[in-house]
Order: C-alpha cells, then structure tokens, then sequence
C-alpha cells in the first residue's frame, strides 16, 4: 500500500535554500466574523507576531517576515529532509494552531493557512522580500484608501473608485484629507519580522579576575523595520 503514496518522496532541491511563504485561508471572511478593525486590527497583528516567534522557535529560520496574513520563512537548514508534503503541510497546521491558541476567542471556522515553498538562491532573496514588502505598502495604501472612501459614499460606489486609482493618486487624495500615510505605523508599511539579533553579556571572569564580553543570541521580534536593503540582510546576517 505504500505504493500509493507517489508524493511522499518529492523533495525540495539539494543545498538550495528555500522561502515558505503561508497564507490565512479566506481571512477576509475570518477578519468580518471577528470584527477586526479597519484598516489595521492591532491585535490581529500582535497575534500574528506571536505566530511567527512560535515558528521561528520550533523550526529554526534565519528570517520571517509577515504582513497582514502572509508569512514568509526564510530557511538555510531546510526541514524534514526536503520532504515537500512534511513541509506544507506540518508548518501550515502549526501556525493555524498557533494563531488560535493566541487568539484566545471563539472562531466561526477553523482558521487555516496555505503554503508553498520557493526554493531561492542568495542573489534573489533580497529582491524577495523587496517583492514582498512593496506589497505591505500597496496594502496599507489601499485599505487607508478604502476606509477613507466608504467614510464617504457606498461600498459599491467606493469600490469603484478605488479602481480608477494608482498608489499615489490614493496617497494624494488621503494628504489633502488631512492623513499622511507617511507618518503611519512603521508596521503598516513595512510589516514586521522575526530574526536573531545580539546581546552583549558582560560576566566576570574569576581565574583572570576581570570583567569579559560575550555576546549571546536573542529572537527579536521588529515592528520598526527600514525598507529592506542589501545592508539590513547583512547586519541581520541573513545574507553573508
Ligand atoms: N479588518 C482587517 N482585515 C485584515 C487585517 N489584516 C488582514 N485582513 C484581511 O485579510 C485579508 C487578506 O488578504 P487575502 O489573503 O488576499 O484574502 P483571503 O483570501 O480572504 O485570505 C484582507 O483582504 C483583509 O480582509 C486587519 O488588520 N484588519
Ligand atoms: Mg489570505
């Protein structure tokens, strides 16, 4: 009967590195049953923090990056031997169980989150976050815009509009209203990500009877993130 499993011996590429990026399963539905606010629920996004800090502790990345429901994980260790149905499918249901072990509410539906893997080499994962991130900038821009807009006329009527707009024709009309989305939260634009960071320990040393630094790793969760660039990978050390 083993037979039958014809994909469990799929594997992701030898010695590449790989992204899995995850994503909520209709968490539009989800953020209208749990009433989340528009266009940024605080705490929808503290919960999803916690998600990726539970993700990074149980399977090692060298970097997660996350944005309104999507999560990118950026591995130099792949997991589960390359095993792609191990991958998808054991970190996809960690986070779903995550996300609703921090929620702490009553959903209406299981919450669930898709995943695919990319494998990636070192020259492109800049440019995949940058992808990534611009993202979380249109989305930010759009949904201020939306919310603005349906502040003002029907849904339907909103919906339209927005249509006909770019990203700076949105970020024009929300100026002249009186927001710059410039000054907004540096998580709404930028999202938020989970990596190692450094902390200098400082311990006496009794043979040599004088103070010595050591610098021991810490998980540091950022919601302050620069938009990201070649030298923000290399003082993270995601890229060497
Ligand atoms: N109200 C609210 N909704 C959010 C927030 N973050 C994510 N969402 C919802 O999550 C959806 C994620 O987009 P997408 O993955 O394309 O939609 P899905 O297929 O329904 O999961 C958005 O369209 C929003 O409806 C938030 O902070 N507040
Ligand atoms: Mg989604």
């Amino acid at each position: 009967m083993k037979d039958y499993e014809v994909y469990s011996s799929l594997k992701v590429p030898k010695n590449s590195k790989i992204i899995i990026r995850l994503d909520g399963r209709s968490f539009h539905q989800l953020a209208r049953d749990l009433n989340l606010a528009k266009p940024y629920d605080e705490n929808f996004y503290k919960v999803i923090s916690e998600v990726c800090e539970d993700l990074f502790k149980e399977f090692s990345p060298i970097f997660v990056y996350a944005f309104s429901d999507e999560i990118s994980l950026l591995f130099d260790n792949v997991p589960f031997n390359g095993r792609v149905e191990k991958i998808n499918s054991v970190i996809a249901s960690f986070a779903a169980s995550s996300f609703v072990i921090h929620y702490n509410t009553v959903f209406k539906k299981p919450p669930a989150f898709d995943s695919r893997i990319i494998p990636i080499s070192d020259d492109d994962i800049l440019s995949y976050f940058k992808w990534r991130q611009d993202e979380s900038w249109r989305n930010c821009v759009n949904s201020h815009g939306i919310v603005f807009l349906k502040s003002k006329y029907s849904d339907d009527v909103s919906n339209e509009k927005i249509k006909g707009m770019n990203l700076s024709d949105i970020h024009e009309l929300l100026f002249k209203k009186g927001m710059n989305l410039n000054d907004v939260d540096a998580f709404k634009k930028r999202g938020i990500a989970v990596y190692r960071k450094n902390k200098k320990v400082v311990g006496f040393n009794k043979k040599e009877n004088k103070n010595q630094v050591s610098y021991r790793s810490y998980v540091y969760t950022d919601w302050q993130l620069p938009n990201f660039s070649e030298e923000f990978f290399r003082q993270t050390g995601v890229i060497k």
